[in-house]
């Protein structure tokens, strides 16, 4: 049998995301930056030369490390029994391909590194979170809030009726945008993703790893 082991610290939204997908699919896994006993700093030689950008995650598959969480997800995905992250059919499969790089790519800029971010990490002076930087990013966080009500629609899952990937990608960020201070605001008219996040946060998986440390 495999090992893996997810390289990254347990609060990052993309390590979490590969976490969710393991434990949906009810696959073993270790995850942290130790690795055989040695703690791996972030963006040492050691994680660079597993990840040439200093991202997290990296998947270690029996040591051979593989990057992109999408890429890990699908991999994780095709290889492992349990229940299917995505559609066999090549049209419902690149209609959650899609949904599921909206979510990394822009839901993720919008909410998680320019909002989430300034306030785990604030940037302001002395150490304060810049309320400049996180009204600047209130529209686009707004507007990205409006476009996953839209996807949503009154689908039980963000892809449609079942539980995919783009969950596993969603999840981590809704459950940190939800901690916010700002949170009240940016929800204010998202009912169906605020019912979706507390039905999803209900499952195993969810309790496992969204209040990992
Ligand atoms: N495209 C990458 C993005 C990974 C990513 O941005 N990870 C964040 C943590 S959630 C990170 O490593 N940030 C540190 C940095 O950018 O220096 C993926 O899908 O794995």
């Amino acid at each position: 049998m495999d090992t893996l082991h997810i390289y990254g610290p347990e609060f990052s939204t993309f390590v979490r995301t590969v976490m969710l997908c393991c434990e949906e699919k009810g696959i073993s896994y270790t995850v942290g930056t130790e690795v055989n006993g040695s703690d791996v700093p972030f963006k040492s030689e050691g994680h660079l030369a597993w990840h040439p950008y200093g991202k997290v995650p990296v998947l270690l598959v029996n040591q051979e490390p593989l990057f992109e969480t999408g890429a890990i997800c699908r991999y994780l995905d095709s290889v492992y029994a349990g229940v299917a992250l995505l559609p066999s059919d090549p049209w419902a499969r690149a209609l959650i391909d899609q949904t599921s790089s909206e979510i990394a790519i822009y839901v993720y800029d919008a909410l998680i590194r320019d909002l989430v971010l300034e306030f785990f990490f604030p940037k302001g002076e002395g150490g304060q979170v810049d309320m400049q930087a996180v009204e600047a990013a209130i529209p686009a966080a707004q507007a990205s809030i409006s476009r996953l009500v839209s996807i949503l629609g009154d689908q039980p899952f963000i892809g449609g009726a079942d539980y995919t990937l783009a969950d596993a990608m969603l999840l981590p960020i809704l459950g940190y945008v939800a901690e916010l201070p700002v949170a009240d605001q940016l929800f204010a008219d998202a009912g169906t993703l605020t019912a979706y996040l507390d039905r999803l946060r209900g499952r195993e998986s969810s309790r496992k790893v969204l209040a990992a440390q």
